[in-house]
């Protein structure tokens, strides 16, 4: 597993399934900022098509690691810095997802449906995001979304900024949700520098406050959805 930058999201790295041969592995990315880089190869345990490989004993060899700019490639678009896609009328544009291999999340009839097979280690073991949002220091900002859960179930919800320290702009939030589409609203001022690099993020691993019970019930197989996210000034 390859990452971009300080992040984990989907969007900003590349898995690769490598081989006893050597072979050349290419991957491209947008930077959106102009944040230092930085090439993180996790090499640890990852899921990949051969279950006893993690507990292997094996040497893993890089050469000739080059990172270059693209030419002629498509143009880059700005992002707009707020959150235009909360409805998923058509598709999850702008929306990331990251799983430790316990689920997946799709458009489905107009919602946004995350499939999950257990819960991970961590809150973030399974979540996904928006990212390119910017927050003006001093302003006040209002989240909502509606929320459902086949299992009744606690999830977290946080605005922060992506990489590096994750700053908290919004703590994380518990929020119990049922299998009633409930809507779910936050109030909070951006109280750090205005920042265009910032996430809103739903946290759907291991959460704080799930049973053992709970937990087993994600684990056999539940989807959450959401809808009508939308984060905005006042
Ligand atoms: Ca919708």
């Amino acid at each position: 597993m390859l990452e971009y930058s300080n992040t984990s999201a989907a969007s900003a790295q590349a898995k690769f399934d490598i081989h006893a041969d050597w072979a050349t592995y290419t991957a491209q990315f947008t930077v959106s900022n102009s944040n230092p880089l930085k090439l993180n190869y996790l090499i640890g345990k990852t899921l990949g098509a051969d279950p006893a490989a993690n507990n292997t004993p094996h040497t893993i060899s890089f050469d000739d690691i080059v990172v270059r700019e693209v030419q002629g490639g498509p143009p880059v678009i700005p992002p707009s810095g707020t959150l235009d896609n909360g409805t998923f009328d058509v598709d999850a544009t702008g929306w990331s997802q990251y799983f430790d291999g316990i689920g997946s999340a799709s458009v489905q009839e107009g919602e946004f449906a995350i499939n999950l097979t257990g819960t991970g280690q961590a809150p973030y073991s399974a979540q996904v995001d928006y990212e390119n949002l910017k927050l003006v220091q001093g302003k006040t900002y209002t989240l909502k979304f509606k929320a459902r859960s086949t299992v009744n179930r606690n999830i977290q919800v946080a605005v922060e900024h992506k990489g590096g320290d994750y700053t908290k702009y919004m703590e994380a939030e518990l929020v119990a949700l049922t299998q009633n589409m409930d809507e779910y609203s936050y109030t909070f001022t951006m109280n750090g520098a205005t920042d265009a690099g910032v996430h809103l993020v739903f946290l759907l691993g291991l959460i704080d406050g799930n049973s053992t019970e709970t937990n087993s019930e994600i684990s056999a197989g539940s989807t959450i959805y959401l809808d009508d996210v939308s984060l905005i000034e006042g």
